[in-house]
């Protein structure tokens, strides 16, 4: 069997993997990811249990029980970048021996659950409401580096925004300033068993995960974005319906659950509405809120 070599798969002295500074032993099958370092705390503090608490750089894992299950919370910090370290090594973890550094017989599939703040991109979706991803494209690079062999409707869904956005920003004269535009898109759906079983009654939406959080996501401050009206243009694509709502990492958990095998959902607590330029008045009271709601869906349906 194939032996991963000591720089593609690294180790700390400890036993360790590199990131995330965690030991196989060290994680649940149900894993939660939050953005904020600080999050895992407020997640953990719900649980009946904590067995360990470990850290390195962003990435803060709490470990324990709640009802009976072994559960973990940890941070992934900001972006999809951070997302390739935490989904592949969490994936190390399960379903890699690092004695022998080859990959197990039995696979292991983990529930990834992210509970994240988003912002949302039509006029009639409220602030403080919760807002489960059915699917997400990226318009960040990530999974272009991986072979995913999408379904139909994801290639369908994957080529409808790319359509949408050379028509407004490609075909034009080659002076023209968007005739550039880099655009790289993918489209993979949520675990459609974990968005039965614990997001059935909440409301869906389709998720656009951006690469930055200023022009990437149609926000001018100081730097001139190239693109002109892209919120604008992000909220009246329209294909068996619309964009909802826009973070950093949806995209790229969902894409690397698929190619890994593992079972992901998104949550996003709808902090802004970035149409009607609304932002909550108690972000962290409604993230404090839906936190302790997810956990109750997690302890019934898991
Ligand atoms: C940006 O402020 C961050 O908030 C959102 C975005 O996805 C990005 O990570 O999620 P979190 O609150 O989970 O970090």
């Amino acid at each position: 069997m194939q032996q991963i070599s000591d720089t593609d798969l690294i180790l700390n002295t400890d036993g360790s993997i590199y990131h995330l500074n965690l030991l196989p032993e060290d994680i649940a099958d149900t894993v939660i990811t939050v953005g904020d370092p600080d999050r895992v705390g407020e997640v953990s503090k719900h649980f009946d249990t904590i067995e360990l608490k470990k850290g390195k750089r962003e990435f803060i894992t709490h470990t324990g029980t709640m009802g009976g299950k072994r559960i973990t919370v940890l941070s992934t910090g900001i972006g999809t970048d951070n997302i390739d370290i935490v989904l592949n090594e969490l994936d190390a973890l399960v379903n890699i021996n690092f004695a022998n550094r080859t990959v197990n017989e039995q696979l292991r599939s983990l529930n990834i659950i992210r509970i994240g703040t988003s912002g949302a991109v039509q006029a009639n979706i409220e602030v403080d409401t919760l807002l489960v991803s059915e699917g997400a494209w990226g318009l960040d690079a990530l999974m272009t580096y991986y072979q995913v062999e999408l379904s139909d409707q994801e290639e369908v869904y994957k080529t409808a925004l790319e359509h949408h956005f050379s028509n407004r920003y490609g075909n034009h004269s080659e002076d023209d300033p968007y005739y550039h535009f880099p655009l790289k898109v993918y489209f993979t759906y949520g675990d459609k068993g974990l968005l039965v079983k614990l997001a059935d009654d909440l409301p869906k939406g389709f998720t656009v995960t951006a690469p930055g959080f200023y022009a990437p996501q149609g926000r001018q401050v100081r730097a001139k974005a190239l693109m002109g009206d892209f919120l604008k243009n992000l909220s009246d694509f329209y294909y068996e319906g619309n964009i909802t709502n826009l973070e950093m990492e949806t995209a790229g958990i969902y894409g690397l659950s698929k190619a890994l095998g593992h079972k992901a959902i998104s949550f996003n607590v709808i902090l802004a509405n970035r149409v009607t330029n609304v932002f909550s008045e108690r972000p962290a009271g409604i993230m404090e809120q839906y936190i302790a709601d997810i956990l109750a869906r997690i302890a019934k349906g898991i």
